[in-house]
């Protein structure tokens, strides 16, 4: 009996989701998408709890298996089909990839989201200039830190692309597309058009997000179409 094709629960917008949707592309994988989360709902059924009592996306089954949180299923999926490439053979060159991983998570995401919600997810007339600078210099000071990286670098884990661009890749996108003022990372610019030449990530992670919350509602409710 064939395989069933792997489950991908969540929606194409959601910050958390699109690198697992991107990883998946990029693994050339016949996937299904299930739409949850946000408009979508599920997440309080008693089948999805089985599959995550967060009750979060994304979450993934591949048949009887379920995973949740988004960098460990990017990391499944690229051991998985992708193994001695997205996922390196080498211990040490993994290793790199899966701290850019973690630094994503930890210092790049938070401004970025931050800066994310007080503008496009917040209604002009609300939104606070002094508060979105100071999440805009965050997010730079934190991104001065992988420009240094870069200048050594393709890529965050050597010359090749791998699984260690994949979150940071998601969020860079964002930063780079929310209407701020940006100083000059001329690597990391370097790096992000780089990415910007992949056909899986234009696909799913350079999306029009929108300019207000209004638009990021409208745009996310057509994504309905994205589902299986
Ligand atoms: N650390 C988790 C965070 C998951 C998370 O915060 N997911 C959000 C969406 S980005 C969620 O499920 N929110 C409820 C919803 O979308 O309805 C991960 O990386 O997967």
């Amino acid at each position: 009996m064939p395989e069933s094709p792997i489950e991908i629960w969540g929606r194409p917008y959601s910050s958390n989701v699109i690198p697992v949707i991107w990883a998946a592309e990029e693994c050339n994988l016949n996937y299904k998408l299930k739409l949850a989360g946000g408009s979508f709902g599920q997440l309080d059924t008693p089948e999805f709890g089985k599959m995550n009592p967060n009750r979060m996306i994304p979450t993934l089954r591949d048949g009887d298996f379920s995973l949740w949180e988004s960098h460990t299923i990017v990391r499944y999926l690229c051991a998985k089909f992708a193994a001695g490439s997205l996922c390196p053979e080498n211990i040490q060159q993994r290793a790199v990839a899966d701290q850019w991983m973690e630094w994503s998570g930890t210092r790049a995401f938070p401004p970025v989201i931050q800066l994310f919600f007080a503008t496009v997810r917040t209604a002009p007339e609300k939104r606070d200039s002094a508060i979105i600078q100071s999440y805009a210099n965050d997010a730079a000071n934190v991104l001065k830190i992988l420009e240094i990286h870069l200048e050594q670098h393709d890529y965050v884990a050597g010359n090749e692309f791998t699984m260690g661009d994949i979150p940071l890749g998601a969020v860079v996108y964002r930063y780079f597309n929310i209407e701020i003022e940006r100083p000059s990372l001329p690597n990391t610019e370097a790096w992000y058009k780089r990415l910007c030449e992949r056909y899986a990530y234009q696909k799913h992670v350079m999306r029009f997000f929108g300019t207000n919350p209004d638009e990021w509602q409208a745009l996310e409710i057509a994504s309905a179409s994205e589902g299986d």
